[in-house]
């Protein structure tokens, strides 16, 4: 009788997770990732990539389905508790047991040798040749610029960004709390306080203090929807034209470049939240920021490089801008040399906008895998053509 494959995620054959992410401590989410998908009814086991390491030798990890977050041992064994029950790892010998190397019978089919599923930020590019099986790649961010600049990621293996996630409330925080700063001129007054100067600034109406927003996607419509609540008027940039139910937002849509003109020329507030592809890059330069009305703001919480930045500091000298907020940079950290750290307008944030929630982000993960496990259709795969 032929021998049945065990089905991907089984106990005899879990799911394999590859983790990927610069910058990023792995334990959590080592821990977190198996969790995430016994809560989907799938076993799973997870590795840190290295460059050139030995995949069969560093599989480890696995919580079956049911199990509750609990601790990572120091042997790297969960001990995790089942809610009514004491339960451990899976009993060593088995091919899903914890830190163990699944076993391999040479009359069976040969062992699996790469990833299912790879979770990254901004991965080493060996990543997709080492594991040339894999079936879906998961950022683990909204921004995919950085994956995409890795070579040899097969065009048939589907990206996927995050979908908010937990980023758009904090998004919508930041910016709003950036606008309110600047309609209510604390700005302003902070120098005022410096000089111990008295001296009252005339109120400007919400009705003229105009937000304009560059990308009206995930993030950008929480954020609008933000501003809309405190009153002021919005308008959005986007690549699709406008559709007939999105009056119902309150926010005037518009695209093309007549659209971005008539946007810049009539915002007191810029916010650039836009993904940065090939058309994006550069989009913010002193053609376009001299757009906007004398004494405006930018606020920059997308790419560093879709502002030029000698264009920028050039606007804020000559005061044509009134400041700039700015989350991030083509070089990250800042270095210490460049200007914008010194510039009286400009206000800088560590990349800190929004901040990727794991336990948001694996939940949704975890539901994305289990569906296309299903062959299931899954939001958030990007365009590799648009670069979004
Ligand atoms: P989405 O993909 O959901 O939205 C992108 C928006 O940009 C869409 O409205 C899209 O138009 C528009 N767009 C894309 N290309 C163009 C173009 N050529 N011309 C005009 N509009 C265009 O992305 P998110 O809202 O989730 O995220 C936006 C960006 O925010 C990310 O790419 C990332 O770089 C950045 N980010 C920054 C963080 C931080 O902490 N600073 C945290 C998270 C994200 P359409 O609607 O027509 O498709
Ligand atoms: C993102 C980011 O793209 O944090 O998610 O920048």
């Amino acid at each position: 009788m032929p021998a049945t494959t065990p089905k991907p995620g089984s106990a005899e054959r879990p799911l394999r997770i590859v983790f990927a992410a610069a910058d990023t401590r792995p334990e959590r989410w080592l821990e977190e990732i198996p969790l995430a998908l016994a809560q989907q009814g799938l076993h799973a086991q997870v590795q840190v990539y290295q460059p050139g390491q030995r995949r069969n030798q560093a599989w480890a990890l696995t919580a079956p389905p049911g199990y509750l977050p609990g601790t990572l041992a120091d042997d790297g064994a969960t001990s995790v508790p089942v809610a009514g029950a004491t339960a451990s790892a899976p009993p060593s010998g088995t091919s899903s047991g914890p830190g163990r190397e699944a076993e391999h019978d040479p009359g069976q089919a040969p062992p699996i040798d790469s990833a299912d599923y790879a979770l990254v930020w901004k991965p080493p590019s060996t990543l997709f040749a080492e594991h040339p099986g894999l079936r879906g790649v998961f950022n683990l961010g909204a921004g995919v610029d950085g994956v995409l600049r890795i070579q040899g990621l097969p065009d048939q293996v589907p990206l996927v960004r995050l979908d908010d996630a937990g980023m758009a409330e904090q998004m919508a925080d930041y910016v709003l709390a950036a606008v309110l700063r600047w309609y209510r001129r604390f700005d302003a007054y902070q120098r005022q306080q410096h000089e111990q100067r008295w001296h009252l600034l005339k109120p400007v109406a919400k009705a003229e203090f105009k937000i304009g927003l560059l990308g009206y996607g995930v993030l950008g419509q929480r954020v609008a929807q933000a501003l809309r609540a405190m009153g002021f008027p919005v308008q959005a940039w986007r690549r699709s034209p406008a559709q007939p139910d999105d009056a119902a937002d309150g926010v005037h849509i518009c695209h093309g470049t007549d659209g971005l003109h008539a946007l810049m020329s009539s915002s007191r507030v810029v916010v650039c939240l836009l993904p940065l592809t090939p058309t994006t890059r550069g989009l913010l330069n002193y053609d376009t920021l001299s757009l906007l009305p004398p004494s405006s703001w930018l606020i920059n919480v997308a790419r560093g490089a879709h502002v030029v930045e000698k264009d920028l500091l050039e606007l804020l000298d000559i005061g044509h801008l009134a400041g700039a907020l700015l989350d991030v940079f083509g070089a990250e950290p800042l270095p210490a040399e460049d200007r914008l750290w010194r510039h009286p307008r400009v206000q800088i944030t560590p990349h800190v906008a929004a901040l990727t929630r794991r336990d948001m982000a694996l939940e949704q993960i975890a539901g994305k895998i289990a569906a296309l496990e299903r062959g299931e259709p899954i939001s958030g795969v990007v365009d590799r053509r648009l670069g979004y």
